[in-house]
């Protein structure tokens, strides 16, 4: 206990940045040395083996002549998907040695094959021609048969390859020793002819193919003539003082994916903070030269894990990983992708040549990639992506509001007396949470009763105001036999195990010895669901909801404070394997477990610190522990961008920065930029001088008031946009690229953003500045400033030294989009319900959407929503129903209380409705203002300027 007090001091307060030496790199990584050695060759050379109309495309890939190594047959099956993509996949050719794989990351439908599909083939290549993708020419798959490659084309275009730059290398699953003997393979002409008959290829394991046709046992080389293959780290590694006894050995490999001479730039494989477009980490391997020099020394790396206070501007991995890179053509405003989907431990080296290109090099399971080939608009791209991995779900309403944290709010006095302040300010807020110390020494589910003697009637108290709470439940299980959790969890035998595969695996966290819960077994996601229940969880009720931290997992005393990938889960398979997904998988859990709780009738909201590909589905993300300096309020943006553009929508940072004392001026910028980011959370470290809004004066409170009444302001609006989210998988946080894709000057662009795409946000994220640089998109787009209304002058060059005084955030909409805002201040969301609209017009036609529902239930499934459409043309705004039923028994009071037009070019002599109603109205320096209109938000109507 003494010892694990000390790490835990010396853990928390020794460091100032992380300690980069806890981490591992490339170069202390064996499979990762291996790969990035590796030169460019021609190791596998495919034949067709099957190509019924009913499974996917086969081939066997078998080592081609001079891959002077070991290596046996590989199956590679080529598959169109009726979402346009295309699925490869490759392990062994031979069942028994098949690879473990997830089946809790892809869903099903999203894997359903194109119907139209045909192939033609010649000596050299088949092409597996398919028309699945929207309505663009048919893609073709080419697959180059030696050495093997696969190439992706829309018509004349070619979008991406696999193995183009001949990296591709494989590890094959083997028993330690007589490897040789076993799979050894010809490497020099004398394997060309065997018993004096000509070898023309390989077909099934072990057997060689004859001109005659027959095939034999393959031939046997003297292995003292095979060059031995690189066994660097091949059956143990080192790193510090822990041991990787690797007891499966090498099952490793790398793969090149290209994007040619026509893609800019690419994007995702979050996290990592670093700036949104990726850069290079090393020269082409093909030798020619690079267009932007390589900058990082290190691959990206994607290895969930807690890194205490992250440097900025390197590789290093973070809490989660998103295999999903994306590529982006300026000239041809074409996005495609390539999801590797791969839970394990990876990096991923990025080149920019002729075109752009990467290298994955993967330490186990099978090499799955959905080549996404997009189409023409941005949106097929993410349309493919959340097909096989889900969209954003749509968040409740509450948890769009402000969230205010902390480690910790202390005692129910703290509760109650931060909670009066926001009340006494007249403050938006929506959720007060408590973190770690509310517990009785850390375990989960229960209540320090000293301080927390009343947990229901506080969480009551609030609740009567319209504000919920969050509580934290952590991963790690406190050992403790008087602990229910840790008992029953025991007898049932629900956690991870060591190596051994029996014994309970033991490691310290915040509780001193943990044991951890194997999340990816159902019935251990089931049971955990369960605890949720309100007679399970003591002292919670239906408006409490829960932060999962911790889980990547974090392990104090484990190899790079995580646990050792020797340990098991129930099924047998190390961790080595989900690595990766244990964070998703146990935030899936929990959300499913508040949605038991309500009996299937609530939305849950659940924060994650880790996350794979798919977490969208479960709820939010935050960027972790970040610091109170300016250079990581500027990063927020970049890396929430980058997380958006790998599908996960409902992602903040710390506003205020975690470590560290943020002072008011950083605390007023921050709460601006937090304000227009899609998960908006106040969060401080138990050492950081109490950071409440009204603790930094009276005139940063007003500023900081106003951003949270902005956030508010605009709820509608970023309702609608993540209900479009949840049905189309388009981020909502999105860089200027993704709305603009052919103007040059938008793919690097990554201190600014936008919202949907109508409201363009430039952030000030430097100490001391009054004005920022901001570049305003589109051919003959107009953008009006929110706060004055008016168009913003913009020059030809279309950059913009912007007045950005301390009480401002630049913010602009779009000429041509109609934005939805409730503009009477009210302290939460709850107390906003059934308050009135504000439909705001931006130029002279324009069109916008307005997404309404009970902002908590799943009613809308079943048609309990609206979705509305304005169209402002001819001086004539229409609302016209898109979808839902919502109000039509005539229950919908929702009104419109003031439409606002900005850009009128001159004074209306009226303004009337369909009904033949004339309209009060003002207007001042073209903008309009029609006052009280009272028009119903479900119903059909016309107004009309003259
Ligand atoms: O639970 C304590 C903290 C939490 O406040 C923070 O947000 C997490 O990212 N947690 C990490 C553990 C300790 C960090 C030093």
């Amino acid at each position: 206990m003494l010892l694990l007090a000390l790490l835990v001091t010396l853990l928390l307060h020794t460091t100032n940045a992380v300690d980069q030496t806890k981490f591992r790199t490339c170069t202390q990584t064996g499979f990762c040395r291996r790969h990035r050695n590796k030169v460019p060759s021609n190791t596998y050379t495919a034949a067709l083996t099957s190509s019924s109309p009913d499974a996917p495309y086969k081939f066997l890939l078998h080592p081609s002549k001079g891959y002077t190594s070991t290596h046996p047959n590989l199956s590679l099956t080529v598959d169109p998907l009726s979402n346009g993509a295309v699925r490869v996949r490759v392990q062994e050719n031979n069942p028994e040695t098949s690879r473990w794989e997830s089946s809790d990351i892809l869903l099903p439908a999203g894997l359903s094959r194109c119907a139209s599909t045909t192939h033609t083939s010649d000596s050299s290549s088949v092409t597996i021609s398919s028309t699945c993708s929207s309505s663009d020419p048919p893609t073709n798959t080419v697959i180059s048969l030696s050495p093997f490659k696969i190439t992706v084309k829309q018509g004349d275009e070619t979008l991406m390859s696999i193995n183009e730059s001949q990296l591709f290398h494989f590890e094959h699953k083997r028993d330690k020793g007589g490897v040789q003997a076993a799979t050894a393979e010809p490497s020099d002409t004398k394997a060309d002819h065997h018993n004096g008959k000509k070898i023309v290829g390989y077909w099934e394991d072990g057997l060689a193919r004859y001109e005659d046709g027959t095939t034999e046992v393959k031939p046997v080389e003297d292995a003292s003539s095979i060059p031995k293959e690189d066994e660097d780290g091949f059956w143990e590694e080192k790193f510090q003082s822990h041991h990787d006894t690797k007891p499966n050995g090498p099952m490793s490999f790398g793969v090149d994916i290209t994007f040619p001479q026509k893609s800019t730039r690419l994007y995702g494989i979050p996290e990592h903070a670093s700036s949104l477009a990726l850069h290079a980490t090393r020269p082409p391997p093909s030798g020619s030269a690079s267009s932007q020099a390589p900058k990082y020394k290190d691959p990206y790396r994607l290895y969930n894990l807690d890194v205490f206070e992250y440097d900025l501007d390197v590789p290093m991995s973070l809490y989660g990983s998103i295999p999903l890179l994306i590529s982006h053509s300026v000239d041809t405003g074409r996005v495609s992708g390539a999801f590797f989907n791969n839970p394990s431990e990876m990096f991923i080296d990025i080149w920019s040549g002729e075109g752009m290109g990467s290298h994955w090099m993967v330490e186990t399971g099978v090499m799955e990639i959905f080549l996404l080939v997009g189409g023409s608009e941005v949106s097929e791209v993410y349309k493919q992506y959340s097909s096989l991995t889900g969209t954003q779900a749509l968040p409740p309403m509450f948890s769009l509001g402000y969230h205010q944290c902390r480690w910790n709010y202390k005692d129910e006095k703290d509760v109650y007396a931060v909670h009066k302040k926001f009340e006494e300010h007249d403050y938006p807020y929506d959720v007060l949470w408590l973190d770690i110390e509310h517990t009785d020494g850390k375990r989960y589910f229960t209540w320090d009763k000293r301080f927390f003697p009343n947990p229901v009637k506080m969480q009551q108290t609030l609740w009567e105001q319209g504000r919920r709470m969050v509580t934290i439940v952590d991963p790690h299980i406190k050992r403790d036999n008087n602990y229910y959790v840790h008992k029953e969890a025991t007898a049932k035998s629900l956690y991870i195990k060591n190596a051994d595969g029996k014994s309970d695996f033991n490691g310290w966290c915040w509780p001193g010895d943990s044991s951890y819960l194997d999340f990816t077994e159902e019935k251990v996601r089931k049971w955990w669901a369960e605890q949720f229940k309100l007679d399970k969880y003591v002292g919670s009720t239906p408006h409490l909801h829960i932060w999962n931290d911790m889980n990547e997992m974090s392990v104090f005393n484990g190899p790079e404070v995580t646990m050792q990938k020797t340990t098991t889960n129930l099924q047998g398979v190390e961790h080595r394997e989900w690595h990766n997904i244990y964070g998703m998988l146990f935030q899936r859990a929990t959300s499913e477990g508040l949605v038991l709780r309500s009996g299937g009738k609530e939305r849950p909201f659940v924060l994650s610190r880790s996350f794979y590909a798919g977490s969208q589905r479960w709820g939010a993300i935050w960027t972790g522990d970040n610091a109170a300096r300016w250079d990581h309020l500027a990063v927020a943006g970049p890396m929430l961008l980058t997380i958006n553009t790998a599908g996960l929508s409902f992602i903040g940072a710390d506003v205020g920065g975690f470590f560290g004392n943020a002072d008011s001026q950083l605390m007023v910028r921050w709460m601006q930029s937090g304000a227009y980011q899609p998960f908006f959370r106040g969060h401080a470290h138990h050492d950081s001088a109490r950071r409440e809004p009204w603790l930094f004066g009276d005139e940063a409170l007003q500023m900081l008031r106003q951003s949270s009444m902005e956030r508010y302001a605009l709820l509608p609006f970023w309702y609608t946009i993540f209900h479009t989210s949840s049905i189309t998988g388009m981020p909502v946080m999105r860089p200027l690229w993704m709305e603009y894709p052919t103007d040059p000057n938008c793919p690097a662009l990554d201190h600014q953003w936008l919202i949907g795409s109508d409201l363009l946000v430039c952030p000030v994220v430097q100490e001391n500045a009054v004005k920022v640089n901001c570049y305003f998109p589109g051919t003959n787009q107009n953008w009006y400033n929110v706060r004055t209304m008016q168009v913003q002058p913009v020059p030809a060059s279309k950059w913009v030294n912007l007045d950005a005084p301390l009480d401002t955030i630049p913010v602009f909409q779009r000429s041509g989009s109609i934005v939805p805002k409730k503009l009477r201040l009210r302290r939460s969301t709850e107390m906003m319900r059934n308050d009135p609209y504000t439909l705001v017009v931006a130029g002279e036609s324009a069109t916008g959407e307005l997404y309404i529902d009970d902002g908590h239930s799943y009613d809308f499934e079943n048609g309990e929503y609206a979705k509305r459409r304005f169209d402002y043309v001819g001086g004539k705004l229409t609302n016209t129903k898109l979808s839902g039923n919502w109000g039509a028994n005539g229950t919908c009071k929702d009104w419109i209380e003031r439409i606002i037009f900005m850009g009128v070019s001159s004074k209306p002599s009226s303004v009337v409705t369909s009904a033949g109603q004339s309209l009060e109205f003002t207007y001042d320096k073209n903008t309009l203002v029609v006052r009280k209109p009272e028009l119903g938000v479900v119903d059909e109507w016309t107004l009309e300027i003259l």
